[in-house]
């Protein structure tokens, strides 16, 4: 057992029965001219976690965990993307068009891959989600019981919308999910401070937080 000096105390966990769950750093997220971008973000402020979350995918295949990269991406005829998340924004370029980093948001485009620093590696598990939470219309629930995981180190972005979403339906599910607060980023630096309270208040009602260097040294 591994045991993380975290928030609102500390997280025990086994690396057998843990998976790294990074959401989303796909290049529509991250890269200008992708759906962030679309949306009118500054992209920018998502670049920084990427040297983190390529430490944290290391350290968990170096010690045998589960990695699993979500991506948040649509079947090319768009079936599975509900009109409604279509319309949202009113954007002129938006989901199922095509723009500077190919359909958006679309399965097999080049702005629906990976960032190239965080490219999924033999033994990882790429999972493709049409919603903003990684379990909705999803298989993951019975990956996760399959490979007989209950723990959940969580990254990825946006932290209050894909990240937050998957780490409520997690809990929900009873996983213990620690959010490790570097890894994670948002658009709205204030938004991504706001959820990290949000997840650790109340005893830990929605998991708890650390950053990645105690995750580190829970296996110095
Ligand atoms: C968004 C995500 N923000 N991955 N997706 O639409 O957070």
């Amino acid at each position: 057992m591994k045991t993380i000096a975290a928030r609102p105390y500390e997280y025990t966990f086994d690396p057998a029965h843990t998976a790294v769950v990074m959401i989303d750093m796909q290049r529509d997220f991250l890269e200008p001219g992708g759906f962030g971008a679309m949306l009118g973000n500054d992209v920018s402020q998502l670049a920084g976690i990427v040297p983190a979350c390529a430490r944290l995918l290391a350290l968990a295949r170096a010690q045998g965990m589960t990695v699993i990269h979500t991506q948040e991406a649509h079947d090319p005829q768009l079936a599975d993307c509900p009109p409604a998340k279509r319309a949202r924004g009113r954007l002129e370029c938006g989901i199922g068009d095509r723009g500077p980093l190919g359909r958006v948001l679309v399965e097999g485009e080049p702005g629906a891959w990976f960032v190239s620093e965080l490219l999924p590696q033999p033994g990882d598990i790429v999972l493709r989600k049409p919603g903003k939470g990684a379990f909705h219309a999803t298989g993951l629930d019975a990956i996760l019981h399959g490979r007989g995981i209950t723990h959940l180190l969580i990254g990825g972005v946006t932290t209050e919308v894909c990240v937050q979403t998957t780490m409520r339906e997690a809990n929900d599910r009873g996983y213990d999910c620690l959010l490790v607060t570097d890894c994670t980023a948002s658009y709205f630096p204030a938004f991504h401070a706001a959820v990290v309270e949000m997840v650790v208040a109340q005893g830990g009602i929605v998991g708890w937080a650390a950053p990645l260097a105690a995750v580190e040294a829970a296996f110095a």
